[in-house]
């Protein structure tokens, strides 16, 4: 079944199929240009930074403007919060029913190395941009309409959720189609497999230490079974991965700059990833906390965030009930 189709089936909403639709085509336009490589200038760094301070590259760029282009185009979007750009870009449609917060190309310090990198999108009604400016994109990730990603790799995939669970389109290349391949995606409850990056172990908090201890010690210690670990250096294929075969994902809160609370972004890779893995099953916190019930601050804010299989994020939710303690 072709992704317009599945919306129409399972959607009443028209405007929002045809924004999923724009962004499905976005996901079609940088595919190609990732699939280019150095023959599209992708693996070249620019001299700019981004808000968070971050070298830009080349496709970073591309893909944010290719993201406006059909994002605009729609005639359905307000305004959007992209990760490339420090202020909110509003449309002629100011009135529009939804804004879109946006990471163009996450993991794209992945691209030299010529991994696997994704457009991020999550899709918020507008609560009155026109009048609020930026602060009409402060709402809590459980105010999210849809979230979705596409994920640039050997196969390039649409995985969507518009609240009725998680589905996965792949890309089929002869027609420039999503087709969809998995529906209703169902995370395993319990898993032996874990995602950290291990580098920044000194500045965890104790919660942290104490569940990665115990994943280490395997089956000599308390978990009584050995553990495997992955760090992708790619938030959309580390969630894909777990979507897939069930993991737990840890970006937490480190004192390495305590001015941050973690490196991931709340509106643009925590909420719509945390809304993905909600609706297959699993579980996301900053902490103590839901992520998806975090009401934001500022649109670039930074959280910690522990996603992934719901047992292994309630042990990690109950470790930083008893670190309180
Ligand atoms: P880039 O988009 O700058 O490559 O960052 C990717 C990311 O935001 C997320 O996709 C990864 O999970 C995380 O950063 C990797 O962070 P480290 O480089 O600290 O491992």
């Amino acid at each position: 079944m072709q992704l317009d189709v599945f919306l129409k089936q399972v959607s009443l909403n028209h405007a929002l199929n045809v924004l999923i639709w724009h962004a499905a085509q976005a996901g079609i336009e940088i595919a190609a240009l990732v699939k280019q490589g150095a023959l599209q200038g992708t693996t070249e760094k620019t001299t700019n930074t981004n808000v968070q301070g971050e070298t830009q590259m080349h496709l970073d760029i591309r893909s944010h403007e290719v993201v406006l282009e059909q994002l605009r185009a729609s005639g359905v979007v307000a305004a959007v919060v992209s990760e490339e750009a420090e202020e909110h870009i509003s449309f002629e449609t100011v009135d529009a029913p939804f804004l879109v917060c946006v990471d163009p190309l996450d993991g794209s310090s992945n691209l030299a190395i010529n991994g696997v990198v994704g457009s991020i999108f999550s899709i918020l009604p507008n609560t009155g941009v026109a009048t609020q400016g930026s602060q009409a994109f402060l709402q809590p990730g459980q105010a999210q309409r849809a979230a979705l990603y596409v994920m640039y790799g050997p196969a390039t995939l649409l995985v969507l959720t518009l609240g009725e669970g998680t589905h996965v389109f792949t890309l089929d290349h002869e027609n420039d189609s999503f087709v969809l391949t998995q529906q209703t995606v169902q995370i395993p409850p319990e898993t032996s497999e874990y995602a950290i990056n291990a580098s920044n172990q000194r500045y965890w908090q104790p919660a942290v230490k104490r569940y990665i201890d115990e994943c280490l010690q395997g089956a000599e210690g308390d978990r009584g079974r050995d553990f495997n670990m992955r760090w992708c250096a790619s938030m959309v294929m580390d969630v894909h991965r777990i979507l897939t075969r069930g993991g737990v994902f840890l970006y937490p809160r480190d004192n390495k700059q305590p001015v941050k609370a973690g490196r991931l972004r709340l509106l643009y890779e925590a909420n719509p990833m945390s809304l993905l893995v909600a609706q297959a099953g699993g579980e996301s916190i900053a902490g103590l906390e839901d992520v998806l019930a975090i009401q934001p601050a500022s649109c670039h804010q930074r959280v910690p965030v522990l996603l992934g299989s719901k047992q292994e994020i309630q042990r990690l939710r109950e470790y930083h009930q008893q670190a309180k303690e």
